[in-house]
């Protein structure tokens, strides 16, 4: 018996179809504390969409062994020199790897660390990254399009945001003589 199948992705857009499908948006809004400069975002349109996420989850948030596949669309923006971004996470299972892939546009994956170490990989069509376990990942869209990224982890992982509402990354995407620069966050270094 041969079945049609149950999902379908765009190879172009990235577009998800079929059912289990979940769709979320963040807009400046529900990103308060994210950017370093919080009054400009205050000050912007706040039901402005920073990013939307869709995500097919064909089992429970949980099931030991099985898989989630997503879509994340950054818009293009800054909050002053800072370029828009997802909020990040770690998962709440530590050892959770992650891959993600560029589909459209021009980003920086940003990488974190438990040792709070900050590091990025450039993000465009066909570019793959592997996100090992205990590392936290967030998007920024450097580019004048939105940014298309997949991504896939395990249906166990969880997201673990409070960590990062707490310290935050240790560095910032920022727009620097017009190019992306990943700066050290001088707030993060030990104090005497
Ligand atoms: C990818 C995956 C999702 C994640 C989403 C948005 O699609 O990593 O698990 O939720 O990006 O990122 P965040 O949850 O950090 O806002
Ligand atoms: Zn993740």
């Amino acid at each position: 018996m041969l079945l049609a199948p149950p999902f379908r992705v765009d190879l172009q857009s990235g577009v998800l179809s079929g059912e289990h499908l979940i769709h979320s948006v963040r807009r400046l809004g529900a990103l308060g504390g994210c950017f370093e400069e919080e009054s400009v975002r205050a000050a912007m349109d706040q039901d402005r969409v920073v990013y939307r996420v869709s995500a097919l989850m064909p089992v429970k948030d949980g099931t030991p062994g099985g898989l989630f596949f997503g879509t994340s669309f950054v818009e293009p923006g800054r909050v002053g020199a800072e370029y828009f971004m997802t909020k990040g996470h770690f998962h709440q299972q530590r050892d959770s790897a992650e891959y993600y892939w560029g589909i459209q546009g021009e980003g920086v994956l940003i990488l974190m660390d438990e040792q709070r170490r900050c590091w990025g990989e450039t993000v465009s069509p066909g570019s793959l990254h592997y996100i090992p376990g205990r590392v936290a990942h967030r998007l920024a869209n450097t580019g004048e399009v939105t940014l298309v990224v997949g991504a896939c982890w395990p249906a166990d992982a969880g997201h673990d945001y409070a960590s990062i509402a707490e310290q935050g990354f240790s560095a910032r995407l920022k727009c620097v003589s017009g190019k992306p620069a990943l700066i050290p966050q001088e707030c993060d270094e030990p104090s005497p």
